[in-house]
């Protein structure tokens, strides 16, 4: 089979443990190839965002358009866009498209410290143009609550909050719910009439910088190696669950740090 190509539009975590080095990581793991268009620099640690340069919006579309004429890409995901203007490109560059990708939308709202990573203008885009263009949405639970308009707080609630966004916005959503309490980290997804958990051990104390994007990375690349959309959900949580417990840990002179451990088999 010829290497499947992959594009991942987000922003760049210089910690590596996001963003578009979480996704080129994840990308090569699957042994895909990544292309990659940066929407903007954040210069971060894991729980400290320092600054957020947002890329000029001309070179955001040379590099999607350069990419996408040149490469066979088979699979899209996009991770922080940040502002209106740049979802309103990544749509255009989309539409144009003669064949569609599949497409994944990590729709990142927030760092893990809490900073925002998107403008508030920028939600009504994703609603209106992004989502309705989606193989499926990959919310975490902060954001999907805040899609949903509602906070989601128990296990129980994610069957419910998940149909209720695939049916408001008519394409499969999949809500990670691994941050509610209890023994396993679960996530619903649910396509047309189709819902099903998906479920794994959940780890305290080990680095989850990243594991949103290293999910919805891990989701592209099992679909640009053409899976199903469920076997592809299946595929990406069972690595990240490994990339989770396997994780790498140093000392630094601020103490320790670790991150997600890309090598696991
Ligand atoms: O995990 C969300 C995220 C996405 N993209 C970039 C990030 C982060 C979190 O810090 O830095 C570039």
């Amino acid at each position: 089979m010829l290497t499947p190509v992959a594009l991942t539009i987000a922003g760049s975590d210089n910690s590596a443990g996001a963003g578009i080095q979480a996704d080129l990581k994840t990308f090569t793991h699957f042994r895909v190839y990544g292309q990659t268009a940066v929407t903007c620099v954040v210069a971060e640690v894991p729980g400290n965002v320092s600054r957020i340069q947002p890329v000029d919006l001309e070179v955001i579309r040379d590099q999607l358009s350069l990419s996408l004429e040149y490469y066979p890409v088979r699979a899209i995901k996009t991770g922080m866009l940040f502002s209106a203007e740049i979802v309103d490109l990544v749509c255009d560059a989309i539409e144009c498209l003669a064949l569609r990708p599949a497409l994944v939308v990590d729709p990142v709202m927030t760092a893990g410290s809490g900073e925002p990573l998107l403008q508030s203008g920028a939600i009504e885009r994703y609603l209106n143009r992004l989502f309705p263009l989606a193989s499926v949405v990959t919310p975490n639970l902060d954001e999907a609550g805040q899609l949903l308009g509602r906070r989601i707080s128990a296990v129980e609630e994610l069957p419910g909050a998940t149909a209720e966004l695939a049916r408001r916005h008519g394409v499969p959503f999949l809500v990670k719910g691994g941050h509610l309490p209890g023994l396993s980290a679960i996530d619903w997804l649910v396509a047309g009439d189709r819902a099903i958990r998906i479920s794994a051990p959940y780890h305290t104390k080990i680095a989850t910088h990243g594991t949103g994007c290293t999910f919805s990375a891990a989701l592209t690349a099992n679909l640009a190696l053409g899976k199903d959309l469920e076997e592809a959900a299946q595929a990406a949580k069972n690595y990240v669950n490994r990339a989770i417990s396997a994780s790498l840990r140093w000392t630094g002179s601020r103490g320790e740090v670790s991150a997600l451990n890309p090598w696991v088999q």
